[in-house]
């Protein structure tokens, strides 16, 4: 086997590790949820990680594959937060309080939020 060659197997074998490892966080729970953070589901009860982000970060719109998507979140941060049912702020809007934890937004809010922030409240 050239050196080349080699060098390219482990390098692949390392590009699976790494997969490996990152398709963990996908599955991470309420008790995961970094110190700082605000993290967000896809389903009830903490479920199917949508994705997080930390507390203090300004407007941001959900990316189009988790947009209208959000049902549980916990905002493990020391800011209030916001969601908005569309994109840029716009839109009805919930506060996610700090250091506060709900297992479903209720029927009302599911699904619905497209932009979000971890600086304030509504
Ligand atoms: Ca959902």
């Amino acid at each position: 086997m050239s050196q080349f060659f080699r060098r390219l197997l482990a390098g692949a074998a390392v590009a699976a590790a790494a997969t490996t490892t990152l398709a963990v966080p996908a599955e991470a729970a309420l008790s995961d949820c970094p110190p700082g953070a605000v993290c967000f589901w896809n389903d009830a009860n903490f479920s199917g990680s949508l994705n997080w982000r930390w507390g203090g970060q300004g407007l941001q719109n959900i990316s189009w594959w988790n947009s209208d998507e959000l049902s549980s979140y916990y905002n493990n941060s020391g800011y209030n937060a916001a969601f908005y049912d569309h994109s840029n702020g716009r839109g009805a809007c919930w506060t996610m309080w700090s250091g506060q934890a709900v297992a479903y937004v209720g029927d009302w809010a599911n699904d619905r939020a497209s932009s979000w922030r971890m600086d304030r409240g509504c």
